[in-house]
């Protein structure tokens, strides 16, 4: 898609740091880091949201999800937790229509800046 920022940052048009990334998904960091270490997982087809996931994409995105929340995990011991967050619509607050899951990991609340 042209003028889709996701699409870009997959051909590398726009920069970002990359956490994985394989024939089917890239995550890389939330330019908005609500913790550190917060990751969006995209797959690499252009799709608006989850109502655009037939079995064949989903097979090949949704089994990557705890893939890349045990890397995330595993790279900080303190890491305590983690949220999954998927906004699927302008009503829902998705405001990059290029379908993403948020994973965003909890600390200590020192350790956190939100
Ligand atoms: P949502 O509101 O669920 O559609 O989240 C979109 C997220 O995309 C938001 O947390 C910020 C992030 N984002 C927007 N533009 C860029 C960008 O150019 N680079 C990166 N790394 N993240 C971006």
């Amino acid at each position: 898609m042209e003028d889709c920022i996701f699409c870009k940052i997959i051909t590398g048009e726009i920069p970002s740091v990359s956490v994985y990334e394989d024939d089917d998904v890239k995550a890389f960091l939330d330019i908005s880091q609500t913790t550190v270490g917060h990751t969006l997982l995209i797959p690499k087809k252009h799709v608006t949201n989850i109502f655009d996931y037939d079995a064949a994409l989903s097979s090949k995105v949704l089994v990557k999800i705890p893939v890349i929340a045990r890397a995330i995990k595993k790279s900080n011991p303190k890491i305590l937790g983690l949220n999954i967050v998927n906004n699927n619509g302008e009503l829902a607050y998705q405001s990059v229509f290029h379908s993403h899951f948020h994973l965003i990991p909890r600390y200590t609340e020192s350790d956190s800046f939100s």
